[in-house]
């Protein structure tokens, strides 16, 4: 028996092996029909804000033409996206949102 360990070799990692995902915004859109109620309970559920950050987000897009509801990862935005769109198609306003990757 000796101390030899058969010639393994584990170098250490001195860095990170990872980068952070590529995050993505999700951009709404200002139109002319979609009511402000709608807008804000749509915010309220599909991104996860209290009353008062949703009306706040829905105010910023009536008054700039749009606004950030929320950033995520690509799978989450796209997701996002589809849920904002699928609720508006099933209501019937023309509400639309996009998203688009951050830096
Ligand atoms: N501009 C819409 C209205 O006056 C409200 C709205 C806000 C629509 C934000 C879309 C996004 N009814």
């Amino acid at each position: 028996p000796t101390d030899d360990d058969g010639g393994s070799v584990v170098l250490e990692r001195r860095t990170q092996k990872t980068k952070p995902p590529q995050m993505y915004q999700v951009v709404m859109l200002n139109d002319d029909y979609t009511p402000m109620e709608f807008v804000v309970v749509v915010i309220q559920e599909f991104f996860n804000k209290d009353r008062e950050t949703a009306t706040q987000i829905m105010l910023k897009i009536h008054l700039d033409g749009k606004g950030i509801c929320g950033v995520y990862s690509r799978d989450v935005a796209a997701t996002k996206v589809e849920q904002v769109q699928e609720a508006a198609r099933q209501a019937g306003h023309p509400l639309q949102c996009v998203s688009e990757p951050i830096e």
